[in-house]
């Protein structure tokens, strides 16, 4: 299922500065951090919680929920690490797995080249990272990984920026209870496979 972030004015703003070429490196880290909270917050609207009851200190009793269950964050790096921070800033002892794909930019193709995950990632929660979702081949590659780690397809959440429509599709009919999360799903893909208008190589972007 996709689920899209509300198209405020306020969130377009901050898309906006981040898609403008001529914003530079620091406010591109710092106005697309803050669409990553966004989406983490979106996220764990997502998990599970239980009834959980306070005191409050004028000694009324608060019937309340807790968060149940555990989580991980797992990023595809390289661009997919710029969104470990915005779920540290959330979570701050969260665990984080790193998988290495990289998409051949003559083919468009997915290579796996390296991952490394919590030992119990089937039994948590998965924010998969990664700020674009073109083709949606390479966190499809991800997501194959994680179900061989025994991840049920449910406990995933697919968080990212920007997706494509095509990107968005690949994920309904191939992993229909899959959750992924996105702040916007742009016009379509290029002949190169890349975002339009979208806002170029976040990789690039962010770390330079
Ligand atoms: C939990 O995972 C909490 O949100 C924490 O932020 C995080 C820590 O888990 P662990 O690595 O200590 O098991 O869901
Ligand atoms: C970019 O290419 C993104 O960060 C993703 O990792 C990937 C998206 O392309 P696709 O595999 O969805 O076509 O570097």
């Amino acid at each position: 299922t996709v689920h899209v972030l509300p198209q405020t004015p306020q969130l377009i703003a901050l898309l906006t500065i981040i898609r403008d070429k001529n914003t530079q490196r620091g406010d591109f880290i710092f106005y697309s951090n803050r669409i990553i909270r966004l989406l983490v917050e979106e996220g764990l609207n997502h998990l599970p919680v239980k009834e959980h009851e306070v005191t409050t200190p004028l000694g009324r009793t608060y019937a309340g929920v807790r968060f149940e269950g555990k989580i991980c964050g797992v990023s595809i790096m390289r661009a997919g690490e710029s969104m470990e921070q915005g779920l540290r800033d959330c979570c701050r002892s969260v665990r984080i797995g790193k998988i290495l794909i990289q998409r051949d930019e003559e083919t468009a193709q997915p290579k796996l080249f390296y991952h490394k995950l919590p030992n119990d990632i089937a039994d948590r929660w998965v924010l998969l990272l990664d700020p674009m979702n073109a083709t949606g081949g390479s966190a499809s590659m991800a997501v194959q990984v994680l179900k061989e780690k025994g991840v049920a397809e449910e406990r995933i959440l697919f968080l990212n920026l920007i997706a494509s429509p095509e990107g968005i599709e690949h994920f309904a009919s191939k992993y229909p209870k899959l959750r992924v999360i996105t702040a916007f799903i742009d016009e379509g893909l290029d002949d190169k496979n890349y975002i339009v208008p979208g806002l170029g190589d976040f990789g690039d972007r962010h770390f330079g």
